[in-house]
Formats: C-alpha cells, sequence, structure tokens
C-alpha cells in the first residue's frame, strides 16, 4: 500500500520526487497557513527551515509554551488554526499546556510536534527524547492524529484542521515522527494526496421551532440582560451581533474578550452596572459565552433570586446547553446564523423592554462611571492602578486599533475595567483558565497577525513567566509596547515571612526591579516611570515609532488586593484563621 520509496538512492534524479518535510509544508499552504510559532531541533529544525525557504512566515520562539500561545491567539484572532511547532518530549510538554489553553478557550490551534519512531516508543527502548506524546496529547485536545507515511500526509493535516475548526474549535495534536519526513515518493502522486479542506466551518442553522421558542422567551422577559462571550467576538459575525443587540434594544455585558464587539462606550453597555443587572435581570440571554466560573455559574448571590430568571443560549456545541443551569430555549447554531434567524423572527415591530428597567441600568452605569472618572485622573507617585491605567484608558480611546493584551491580578481586572475597547478582538487575555505567560506569545501573535500596534499590559509576576520572550520581540522588531505594572510582587510587594526568618515572603519579588534594562539589553526601548504623565509619554512615544519598547511602570506596593477581584475563590479555614490572624488582614 505504501507508494514511499528509500530515500538513500545515490545516483537517483530527485526532480520527479517529493518527501515527508515538503509534502507536510504543502499540505499546510494549500490550507492557507502563513506563519508557524516555532521552536526549532531535532528532528523539525530543517521543517522551520524549509517552511521559511517556501514562503511560509516562521518565528521562532525562545520556550514552546509562548510559541504556543501566540498560536491559540492567532486562532481566536483570524478564525484559523494557529500552528506551533516543537520537537519532542520535552518541547511538545513545553507547547501542551498552550494546545490545553487553546481548547479550554475554543480556539482553533494544531500543534505539530516531532517524535521517536513508533518501534523505539513502543518498546520503550529509550530513544533520544523517548515519549508516547500521541498518548499524553490526547485528553488535552479536542483530537490527536499520528501520520506514518508520507502519502498520508494530506490525510493528515486535513483531519487536524477541519477537527481544529469545525463544530465548537478547538486544540489539535499532529504527531510527526521523525523519519516521516525524510521520506521520498513521487512528485505527483504526492501532490494529488493534499486536500483542500472544502467549508471547514460550515454554517448550523438553527431550526424554526428552536427559533420561535426563543423569541417567546424574550418577548416576556422584563428585565432582560445579553451576555456577549469570548465565542461571539470568535465568530466574527461582528454586524450581524450589533444588529441583533440593538435590535432588541436589551443592555448587555461583554466578558473580557468580547469587550469590543460593541464598543465599551455603546448606550445599552452594562459592565458598570455588572452587579445590578446579574442580580436583577429575569431573564439570561448568553450569546458564545459559557456559564462556567467566570459567570459563578449562573447561581448564588450575585445572580439574586434563585429561579428568578430564564436563560436563552446561542452555542455551536449542543452539550453546552443545562450544563449549569436550565435553558428555556436552546439556540444550536453558529452565531451568524442564529442571530440572522432571530432577526428575521422579530421582524420590524419588535417591542424594546420597558424604559423603566433600561433606565435603572443606564442610571446606575452613568453614577459609578462618574464615581470612577476622578480617580483615573490622579498623578500620584508611586503610582496606584487607577492613575497609571486612567492614562491608558485614553490612550486607547484616541488608538482604538491598538490590540490590548492583558494578564496579572490587578494588572488584569483592573485593566478590564478602567480600560474601554472600541472594535472587536483588539482585547487577548488569560482566558478561561486564568492563566499567567499568555502575554508575550499573545502580543507577537497580535502584532504578526494584524500588522497593529499592541500594548500589553503585564503585571510583573504575569511578565515573569514569559519575559524572555521580549528577546523574540526585539528580533522581529515587532510594535509592541509592554507595559509592566510593578508592584514588586504578586498582588502586592508588601508581604512580610509571617515566621520572621530572612526569607522574603512567598509572594514578593526582589524591590525596585528594572525590568526596562532587559528591553535594553536586545536593542528595544526600556524605560521607568514613576507617574502617570511620564507614563503617558513613553507609551506615546512607543507609538510613534513602533518600536519595541518595555515600560517599567513603579506601581505603590500596597495598591493591589490578594488575588484582584477573585479573592473569594482563595480556600479557607477556621484553623487556619485562628493560627494566622494576618490572613484576615490581606
Ligand atoms: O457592579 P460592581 O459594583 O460589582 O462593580 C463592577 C463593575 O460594575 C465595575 N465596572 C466599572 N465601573 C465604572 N466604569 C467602568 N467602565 C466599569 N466597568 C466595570 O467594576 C466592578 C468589576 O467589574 P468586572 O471586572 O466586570 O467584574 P468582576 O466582578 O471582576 O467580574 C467577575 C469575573 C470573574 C468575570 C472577572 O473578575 C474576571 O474575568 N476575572 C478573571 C480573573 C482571572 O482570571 N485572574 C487571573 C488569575 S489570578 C491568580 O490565579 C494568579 N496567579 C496564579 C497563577 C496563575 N494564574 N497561572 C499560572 C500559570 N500560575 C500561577 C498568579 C501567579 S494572578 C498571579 C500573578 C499576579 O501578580 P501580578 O504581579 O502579575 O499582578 P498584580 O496583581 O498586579 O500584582
Ligand atoms: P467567555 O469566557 O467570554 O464567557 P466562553 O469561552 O466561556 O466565553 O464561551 C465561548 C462559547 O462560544 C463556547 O461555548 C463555544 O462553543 C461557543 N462558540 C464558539 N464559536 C462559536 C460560533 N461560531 N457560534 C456559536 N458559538 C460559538
Ligand atoms: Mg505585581
Amino acid at each position: 500500500m505504501s507508494a514511499a520509496v528509500p530515500s538513500t538512492e545515490p545516483t537517483q534524479s530527485v526532480d520527479n520526487l517529493t518527501d515527508g518535510f515538503h509534502l507536510l509544508i504543502d499540505a499546510l499552504k494549500i490550507n492557507g497557513v502563513k506563519t508557524i510559532y516555532n521552536v526549532p531541533g531535532i528532528p523539525i529544525t530543517d521543517l522551520g527551515r524549509y517552511a521559511q525557504a517556501q514562503g511560509l512566515r516562521v518565528l521562532s520562539f525562545r520556550h514552546e509554551q509562548h510559541a504556543g500561545y501566540a498560536a491559540a491567539a492567532a486562532g481566536f484572532l483570524t478564525k484559523k488554526p494557529g500552528i506551533c511547532m516543537t520537537v519532542s518530549a520535552p518541547g511538545f510538554l513545553n507547547g501542551l499546556t498552550a494546545l490545553a489553553h487553546a481548547t479550554t478557550n475554543c480556539w482553533p490551534m494544531i500543534l505539530i510536534s516531532g517524535s521517536s519512531e513508533r518501534e523505539i516508543v513502543d518498546l520503550q527502548r529509550g530513544d533520544y527524547e523517548e515519549m508516547d506524546q500521541l498518548a499524553i496529547a490526547r485528553p488535552h485536545c479536542k483530537a490527536a492524529y499520528r501520520i506514518l507515511h508520507a502519502e498520508d500526509i494530506g490525510l493528515g493535516v486535513a483531519r487536524a484542521i477541519r477537527a481544529a475548526l469545525t463544530g465548537r474549535p478547538g486544540g489539535v495534536y499532529l504527531d510527526i515522527p521523525g523519519q516521516l519526513l525524510g521520506q521520498v515518493m513521487d512528485a505527483v502522486e504526492g501532490q494529488k494526496s493534499l486536500i483542500e479542506v472544502v467549508d471547514p466551518n460550515p454554517a448550523s442553522v438553527p431550526s424554526p421551532e428552536a427559533i420561535s421558542r426563543a423569541v417567546d422567551v424574550l418577548k416576556s422577559a422584563k428585565k432582560p440582560l445579553i451576555i456577549l462571550g469570548k465565542g461571539a467576538a470568535y465568530a466574527q459575525a461582528d454586524d450581524k451581533v450589533r444588529e441583533l443587540v440593538e435590535t432588541l434594544g436589551f443592555p448587555y455585558l461583554p466578558m473580557s474578550m468580547a469587550k469590543g464587539l460593541l464598543p465599551d462606550t455603546h448606550p445599552q453597555c452594562a459592565s458598570a452596572a455588572r452587579s445590578l443587572v446579574l442580580k436583577e435581570s429575569d431573564c439570561v440571554f448568553l450569546i458564545g459565552a459559557r456559564l462556567n466560573w467566570l459567570l459563578q455559574h449562573g447561581q448564588g448571590k450575585s445572580w439574586g433570586e434563585k429561579g428568578s430568571k430564564k436563560f436563552v443560549q446561542i452555542d455551536i456545541e449542543p452539550t453546552e446547553m443545562d450544563s449549569n443551569q436550565k435553558i428555556s430555549a436552546p439556540l444550536i447554531g453558529d452565531i451568524e446564523s442564529c442571530a440572522t434567524a432571530l432577526l428575521d423572527a422579530i421582524g420590524s415591530n419588535w417591542q424594546k423592554p420597558p424604559e423603566e428597567w433600561t433606565g435603572a441600568v443606564s442610571s446606575k452605569v452613568k453614577a459609578n462611571v462618574e464615581k470612577m472618572a476622578p480617580r483615573l485622573r490622579n498623578n500620584n507617585s508611586p503610582m496606584d492602578y487607577q492613575g497609571s491605567l486612567g492614562v491608558m484608558k485614553e490612550l486607547i480611546a484616541q488608538n482604538p486599533d491598538v490590540v490590548l493584551v492583558n494578564e496579572g491580578a490587578n494588572a488584569l481586572d483592573q485593566a478590564r475595567s478602567i480600560i474601554d475597547i472600541h472594535k472587536p478582538r483588539k482585547r487577548l487575555d488569560v482566558g478561561t483558565w486564568g492563566i499567567m505567560g499568555i502575554g508575550m506569545g499573545s502580543a507577537v501573535a497580535a502584532a504578526v497577525e494584524t500588522g497593529n500596534q499592541v500594548l500589553a499590559i503585564e503585571g510583573d509576576s504575569a511578565f515573569g513567566f514569559c519575559g524572555m520572550e521580549v528577546e523574540t520581540i526585539c528580533r522581529y522588531n515587532l510594535p509592541v509596547c509592554i507595559v509592566i505594572m510593578n508592584n514588586n510582587g504578586i498582588y502586592r510587594g508588601d508581604g512580610t515571612n509571617w515566621s520572621g526568618g530572612e526569607d522574603p515572603s512567598t509572594t514578593v519579588f526582589v524591590k525596585g526591579a528594572r525590568y526596562d534594562l532587559m528591553m535594553q539589553a536586545f536593542g528595544g526601548e526600556g524605560v521607568t516611570v514613576n507617574n502617570p504623565d511620564e507614563l503617558r509619554q513613553a507609551i506615546q512615544a512607543a507609538f510613534d515609532s513602533r518600536k519595541p519598547t518595555l515600560i517599567n511602570a513603579v506601581i505603590a506596593e500596597d495598591a493591589g488586593k490578594e488575588s484582584g477581584n477573585i479573592g473569594n475563590l482563595n480556600p479557607s479555614s477556621v484553623v487556619a484563621q485562628a493560627r494566622y490572624p494576618q490572613a484576615k488582614k490581606i
């Protein structure tokens, strides 16, 4: 059955032949792949070189996790699988966290890893970087495939692309035993074996019954609320989503990465009245958002009285329904098809919700925005989160195409609520898992995939997970401006060692660290700023020059809260509280 011929014929002309390297590159290219996020090494070093020679953009990182986070972010931004390429065992494992992250976030990504030959791995004979990678990958992604023969490369790549994209998107693992790349076969046969995937994102249209059920529930609501999730941002049905939200006239809450789908300054945006709308609403319409921990599973104090709400949900994944609360009107389908069908069913006589409800929400928004405004204008030194982020709010409003990357605890939660996003898919952050370390990979992907300026707002701890990638940013001369919110630690910099011993507290770092010098080491711009005015000037200079820049922003050690806005998730016990009374004061 094998069309492969040995590659060792010394006198054979190669004109009519191809090999595993070229077939893999060609299979990716005919499916529209333009960029590979990569860390070279045995057995994929030459694959990267040849891919670059064949016109693909191959960006090499310093660690596979960040190449993987870049691929995951690329999947979210482009609605096409982001490709990450790694070496075997350790490189593969480094990339696997990112693959699991992509899957958890419902983003398409393909992790291609070189591996040892089956004959060696299966008998556990102790190969160089030996590991049964396929078995290890399988539980952490949507699908996992291995290609053994050159003539199957087209099939393997097509399966991976379709699995990553169709239905709920996710991560796919593609196992490439090293010898596969060197297999040689007839070039014409090889070309014929490639598959260009047709319609990997097929429309998924909800039934008319499901639509009329949803319209009935939405119509009967007195205090309706829409929650837009990052699935709605991913879907790239921006105009339809906006039309639906505006036609219905409901207040809406954007989840973190759905911010900007409609501008955060939109009159229906209820972000600044979050507690009120979650508690008081009687009908919640979820569009590409899951009722997971980020929404307290749709229950508890913040959701008001038990049983006080009905839920309507659009999701491409049927099993998402009823995963946390009863969904009275499930709409299974893609967001564009569901929104189109709903708009058709609603027609032009839609009765918007009572003014009593929308007016109450608007008043709360107005009051909270006004309350926050003066805090955002302080010029304190050292800075607090409000003064520093207030400056960045203004700069993003003036430059709405800038892609904001954001991670940390206080640096994340404060930035999310303070900085308005004005356009779709202009915010990338820690996602469903709340992972630290996505920052530099996401920043590289955002710059490469969009060509836009990137502003990465990073907690000093968060940055520590991925900081070496500043060299990558400098090497490719990317328009990335990194602001380190430097409060000398995780959550706060003023923790003490409760034993009274000499080691610092578990949550504090070297005081007064100069992260800006790291950037200078690789030829980028690096500067320390101590007040919001200096911060504004430094960011503006970075936007003007589009040079890789790192701004070390000195934040007061005591400005943050334990775990930012999610301190309630830390476990506690009466024993621990009795033994460590200091714990209560944090
Ligand atoms: O309505 P109310 O009154 O409730 O008010 C709300 C809004 O109405 C209001 N608001 C506004 N007011 C006025 N104007 C405007 N425009 C406005 N907008 C909103 O503000 C409040 C809050 O609104 P929000 O944000 O919408 O609501 P809330 O309640 O926060 O939303 C709930 C959530 C759950 C949806 C939201 O909080 C959320 O999305 N949270 C995500 C949290 C998250 O994922 N955190 C990251 C993980 S934390 C922790 O695990 C960390 N680690 C451990 C670790 C991790 N994560 N990963 C790995 C690989 N290893 C270890 C570590 C190490 S964080 C961390 C490092 C931290 O240190 P850093 O130095 O990096 O950072 P610093 O803290 O800065 O030092
Ligand atoms: P957030 O964290 O912003 O609340 P989630 O990641 O929890 O968002 O939810 C995103 C949801 O969107 C997932 O359940 C996913 O299945 C769904 N989804 C992704 N793409 C589409 C699409 N094109 N149409 C409909 N639903 C989608
Ligand atoms: Mg910090």
